[in-house]
């Protein structure tokens, strides 16, 4: 069986801590979709790791970990993190696999991004520049160089192919910027890349299903990111969501049993976009402060807002998620009132609905108010001790999502996290 964990929001939920909680009780952590454009941190000890290409699972010994064939793979990110990695003595041959079928980011993706963005002016999505779209694009225009390939006398040919078509596109943008470095790191990490695990993906993983193994999906991004569903064009160019694990992996839809959705207890987005909820005052600067709210990948400041449950609704709807996770709830201890946005006001209209387009109206949030449970949460321990104004908020956002928080995180820690019953 497998179980998934994904985000419900913008991304940036927490997801990386709270794979790393649930897996030491699995035997096999996949990545189904995104690429370097994820930023999972994790601690090790008290040593903070963001994992950008590998799976969240890598520092459980009994853990495989799996990269499926519904990622971008960007072999110098991923040898960069390998050698972080390797540093605690975690042995990549042993239980790293990669899918063939996994597609590889070139260096003129990345450049091709950059310029994409940059003709955008200020439509542009705010990418994280890893060359994510264009890699994808390859993909779906059946262009792509995909793992397996390295293993082929002509992956060098079909390199310099898809590299002077890439080159064609860069002079159309007008677009120059010497890739040589790049590609000297490239040709080297694809050379680590061979020495790895290559193997086919969905017979792996269902051998592995088959054998009773426990799988977890690790989902990167959210929701409202996923190309089909999220708030398009301001979305990354993979399915984010729980579908996303059956063509990301090659496992069939009822081999899925829980889906874990992560959100934080409030709401933050990275890059352009519309943002329903978003705080441009101080009470967004705080929430920004207090929640240390800057991208893992880029570093940029994160947009803070209040809960969204009009969006949180749509991602339990589109995900059928089993059981919610509210992360980073001490962040909101300072405050003396919370906010949840229960529908969207749009032009004069109330809608509990996700709209076709959030940027063709206005859209003003229409919330109720709750009290703040104002103590140090991130000390307690179990559900016995949450405060009532904190239990009161939690019972709201089950209620309005309609899916029950099995967990409730309130801090980094391997520790901080709370089980609801
Ligand atoms: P891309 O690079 O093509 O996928 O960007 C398209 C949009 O998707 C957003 N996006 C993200 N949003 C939040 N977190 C992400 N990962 C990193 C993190 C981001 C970072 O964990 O913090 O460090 O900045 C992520 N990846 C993509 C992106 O902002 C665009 O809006
Ligand atoms: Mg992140």
């Amino acid at each position: 069986m497998v179980d998934v964990i994904l985000g419900l929001q913008w991304g940036d939920e927490g997801k990386g801590k709270i794979v790393d909680f649930f897996a030491k009780d699995y035997d096999v952590i996949a990545r189904f979709q995104g690429g370097p454009n994820a930023g999972h941190t994790l601690y090790v000890g008290d040593k903070k790791i963001v994992l950008h290409q590998i799976p969240s699972g890598v520092f459980h010994q009994q853990a495989t970990n799996l990269i499926g064939n519904g990622v971008v793979l960007d072999p110098v990110t991923l040898r960069r993190e390998a050698a972080s990695v390797e540093a605690f003595g975690v042995d990549l041959k042993k239980n790293l696999f990669i899918s063939e079928r996994t597609n590889i980011i070139l260096p003129t993706h990345r450049a091709l991004d950059k310029a994409a963005e940059l003709a955008k002016g200020n439509d542009k999505i705010g990418s994280t520049l890893k060359g994510i779209g264009p890699a994808y694009m390859d993909k779906t225009g059946r262009n792509a160089i995909r793992v397996g390939d390295l293993l082929h006398k002509s992956f060098t040919t079909n390199y310099i192919k898809l590299r002077l078509k890439h080159q064609r596109l860069l002079d159309n943008y007008n677009f120059q910027e010497d890739i040589t470095a790049w590609e000297e790191d490239f040709f080297e990490a694809i050379e680590f890349l061979r020495s790895l695990n290559i193997v086919n993906g969905e017979y792996f993983i269902n051998d592995k299903i088959s054998q009773g193994k426990r799988v977890l999906a690790e989902g990167a991004q959210g929701s409202m990111l996923d190309i089909d569903f999220g708030t398009f064009p301001f979305v990354t160019s993979s399915n984010t969501i729980s579908a996303g694990v059956c063509n990301g992996l090659g496992v069939a839809p009822q081999k899925i049993r829980e889906v874990l959705g992560v959100s934080k207890a409030y709401c933050t987005r990275v890059g352009g976009g519309p943002f329903p909820t978003e705080l441009e005052n101080e009470t967004g600067e705080e929430l920004r402060r207090i929640g240390n709210e800057f991208g893992a990948t880029t570093g940029r400041p994160r947009r803070c807002g209040w809960m969204d449950m009009v969006a949180l609704r749509f991602a339990c709807m589109i995900n059928g998620v089993t059981q919610l996770v509210i992360t980073k709830a001490d962040v909101l201890d300072a405050f003396d009132t919370l906010e949840v946005c229960t529908k969207y006001k749009i032009n004069g209209e109330e809608s509990e609905q996700v709209p076709f387009q959030m940027t063709w109206s206005k859209i003003d949030p229409v919330y109720e108010q709750f009290k703040g449970w104002k103590v140090d949460s991130s000390v307690l321990k179990s559900e016995s001790e949450l405060p009532q104004e904190m239990k009161t908020y939690m019972d709201f956002l089950t209620q309005q999502a309609g899916a029950p928080i099995r967990y409730i995180s309130n801090g980094p820690g391997r520790d901080q996290i709370i089980k609801i019953e």
